[in-house]
């Protein structure tokens, strides 16, 4: 018999992890095809033709390929509780906080780690990016203060794509003075689902 599942293209720790995540919150079966990027398997020929940039992640259905980890995060969470229903105003800050995540938060981030994992950081650079990333994350931490989740009552695709944010940020030390950033990080990263997605 053939079989349905989709199939997950992956890289561990990459982005990827957000799709395996979701995959994993949802309890879908999934396939995972993992790529070696060191040995630029995500540049052969046959990935280009699933990504043109040769990136992970790329979701497999029987519909064909979809990139970008949060459209597939969102095309997932489709009629399941993780995604309030289209219109309404949950709905609209769950794609606040999203766009808000992957704007203002992501590549900071990927800059500040960057430097951070550099075998001589520029310190003054470093301090110039943790600068910057003082008003986005204090703004999260603000509106988690008091609340368990970003919007409404239970978890949804905002959490996991910003908690995902949050963790790194925990990694790289920048929640040592916003609490309720903190508290959340913690919340995401004890949650079942994430720790069979990052498992590896
Ligand atoms: N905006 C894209 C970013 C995709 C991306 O940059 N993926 C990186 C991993 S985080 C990748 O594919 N790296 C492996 C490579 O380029 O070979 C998304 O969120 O899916």
């Amino acid at each position: 018999m053939t079989s349905t599942a989709p199939t997950l293209y992956y890289v561990p720790r990459s982005r990827a992890t957000r799709a395996r995540w979701m995959l994993e919150e949802l309890g879908l079966p999934y396939r995972l095809a993992r790529l070696d990027a060191a040995a630029k398997e995500t540049r052969r020929p046959e990935h280009l033709a699933r990504h043109p940039l040769g990136h992970v992640p790329v979701l497999e259905t029987a519909d064909g390929f979809l990139f970008e980890s949060v459209a597939i995060c969102l095309h997932l969470a489709a009629n399941t509780a993780l995604l309030p229903p289209d219109g309404t105003r949950a709905r609209a800050l769950v794609h606040q906080w999203l766009f808000f995540g992957v704007t203002e938060l992501e590549g900071l981030l990927g800059r500040y780690s960057g430097e951070r994992h550099k075998p001589s950081p520029d310190e003054g650079r470093a301090a110039h990016l943790r600068e910057k990333l003082a008003a986005p994350l204090a703004a999260l931490d603000a509106a988690l203060t008091g609340r368990e989740w970003l919007v409404g009552a239970s978890f949804t695709v905002a959490d996991l794509i910003v908690g995902a944010l949050l963790v790194w940020a925990q990694r790289l030390e920048l929640l040592s003075t916003l609490p309720a950033a903190r508290a959340f990080a913690e919340r995401i990263a004890a949650r079942p689902a994430y720790q069979r997605a990052t498992a590896d």
